[in-house]
């Protein structure tokens, strides 16, 4: 079956997007198969963060709107620490503008988003107008997006027919988008990969929305290929420890899966 599909099988796939492969790839030679989720409140605090546990994420995720201090030497400074510890750079942006707008604020302004991120996110539910407008702007053929098809906090929309139609959406722009947000298996067509925020080693909430799984439920049954872990990691007093401990965990749940 298509989960049993090993991320570098995966690669060779005519119909897998050129972000895609580039992030199969590297969580098939660098065994790791989670991403940080650098919620934290400044630029330096996400480059000391980034520098401490790059050795062991496929992707570096910011808000760089919720980041103190940014500026152009902040992007410089982590692209540096990505290629050097090779990871991606994803600004979760979450699109939801028409096309023109959208790839306004993925150009300019003052994060120039296009400049420095590998991905970004966007939403399904104003068409895929946005997605082939910063397709168009996207600074280079290697990038690309997941679309959100489902979100992990309490209450979605992004449910039933909705997530099936965002998933349907990424066929119009199929070398741009690399797969989707979601917290279970949307598609079976093993080209996409399969995001999925809203994990922790203990089952539970934040009180604030947020719903967590944990890296064996999400990986192993549920069946999507990567982890998203923000407060998990950043909350515990050892970071890098703990860091280790959820890509033992997510990588033993994918080593599981596709020994079936
Ligand atoms: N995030 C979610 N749920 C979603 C989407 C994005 O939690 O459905 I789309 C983001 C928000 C935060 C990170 O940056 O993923 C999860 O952080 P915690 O692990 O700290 O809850």
């Amino acid at each position: 079956s298509a989960a049993a599909m090993s991320y570098g099988q995966r690669t060779l796939l005519p119909t897998t997007a050129p972000f895609a492969t580039r992030l199969l790839s590297l969580m098939e030679e660098k065994r790791t198969n989670v991403a940080l989720a650098a919620d934290v409140l400044s630029c330096a605090e996400a480059l000391a963060l980034a520098e401490e546990l790059g050795p062991e994420i496929c992707m570096f995720k910011i808000h760089a709107d919720a980041l103190g201090g940014f500026d152009e030497s902040f992007h410089l400074r982590l692209a540096e620490i990505a290629k050097r510890h090779r990871f991606l750079l994803f600004e979760d942006r979450k699109f939801a503008d028409i096309g023109s707008v959208a790839r306004r604020q993925y150009e300019g302004g003052i994060f120039r988003i296009s400049h420095w991120a590998d991905v970004v996110t966007v939403h399904a539910v104003a068409g895929p107008s946005a997605l082939l407008s910063l397709q168009e702007a996207c600074s280079s053929t290697d990038n690309g997006a997941f679309i959100v098809s489902e979100m992990s906090c309490q209450g979605s929309l992004a449910v039933g027919n909705y997530t099936q139609a965002a998933v349907e959406m990424a066929k119009v722009c199929r070398d741009f988008v690399a797969g989707f947000i979601c917290t279970s298996r949307v598609t079976t067509d093993p080209s996409w990969v399969l995001v999925t925020p809203g994990v922790k080693l203990q089952e539970g909430g934040d009180g604030q929305g947020q719903q967590y799984l944990t890296p064996e439920e999400v990986i192993g049954r549920r069946g999507t290929d990567v982890i998203v872990v923000g407060r998990g990691i950043i909350d515990a007093d050892d970071r890098l420890a703990t860091a280790q401990a959820y890509r033992h965990a997510a990588w033993q749940a994918y080593e599981g899966r596709v020994a079936q």
